[in-house]
């Protein structure tokens, strides 16, 4: 089942039809002790609604913070450690690689966040910009993973390439993260033949494409999700971006009015342009 948030209201998606919802706090939802019983319970009860309507989207956050995991495939270490290789950086990527202990970071809050068919931004002072396809997990405040979207962690590679301190400036800007296009309620893991595809169209043209599967990631989401949640609490749950697999070639970078769009199995595509 798919949890979507739209311009008038809350709706949930099953066997492709809509459910629309009484409650309109995304909040409220995911803090709830059972979400999955609760939206089962919604379709059981069969009051369909008109299908939702791709325009409508919203970016399906409310209060929750919005942090990612790095560093969690090899092709983003790769990348990393030739991008950085001229700071000198490139060490501490093989390492946090192999280390027990993941890398993650702030990315945004929802103001931050660009909702599907909305704008996403590259820094005016970067060079050299890329998306990142990924895994998002959504985790409620009991630091439960109760379901799954898609998402686009947008990065500066220059900015990070000069220096890893520079980390956060070249992760964190308004609309550097986008989410969508809805959420995935379920309670057994993604399967590790879940695939992950990026596509960027540059005046309707393919430009790059790529697919990785989530059985190229090092790390386990619910790993990731307990360091994240290691005396820090977030009482409006949060969301855990995974990792990229997918860095395109060094002689790409992204420009304004290109189209970035993520699929992920089972939740969708989330489809974005570069403002
Ligand atoms: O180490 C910097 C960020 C890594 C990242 O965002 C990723 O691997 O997806
Ligand atoms: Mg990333």
């Amino acid at each position: 089942m798919i949890l979507y948030r739209t311009t008038s209201g809350l709706f949930v998606e099953h066997d492709s039809q809509s459910h629309r919802l009484d409650e309109s706090s995304l909040d409220a939802l995911i803090a709830h002790e059972d979400l999955h019983a609760y939206l089962s319970a919604v379709i059981a009860k069969g009051h369909p609604a008109s299908p939702v309507n791709p325009a409508d989207l919203l970016a399906p956050i409310e209060h929750q913070e919005v942090w990612a995991a790095g560093v969690t495939y090899y092709r983003s270490r790769s990348a990393r450690i030739e991008e950085s290789k001229d700071a000198g950086g490139g060490d501490f990527y093989d390492r946090v690689y192999t280390a027990e202990r993941p890398e993650l970071f702030f990315k945004a809050v929802a103001h931050k966040v660009a909702g599907p068919h909305s704008n996403v931004n590259i820094r005016k002072d970067a060079t050299w910009s890329v998306p990142e396809p990924e895994l998002a997990l959504l985790i409620n405040p009991r630091g439960h993973i109760i379901g799954y979207t898609a998402a686009n962690d947008m990065s500066s590679r220059d900015i990070e390439g000069a220096n890893p301190l520079y980390l956060p400036q070249a992760k964190v800007y308004d609309r550097s993260c986008a989410l969508g296009p809805g959420l995935l309620i379920q309670k057994q893991p993604m399967p590790s033949s879940t695939r992950i595809q990026l596509e960027i169209l540059r005046a309707g043209q393919a430009e790059f494409s790529a697919t990785v599967t989530l059985a190229d990631m090092k790390r386990d989401p619910a790993t990731l999700a307990e360091y994240l949640f290691r005396d820090q609490s977030f009482p409006h749950g949060c969301f855990l971006l995974t990792g990229t697999g997918i860095v395109p070639p060094d002689s790409f970078t992204l420009q304004s009015h290109d189209e970035i769009r993520i699929t992920v199995d089972a939740i969708g595509t989330l489809a974005n342009r570069v403002a």
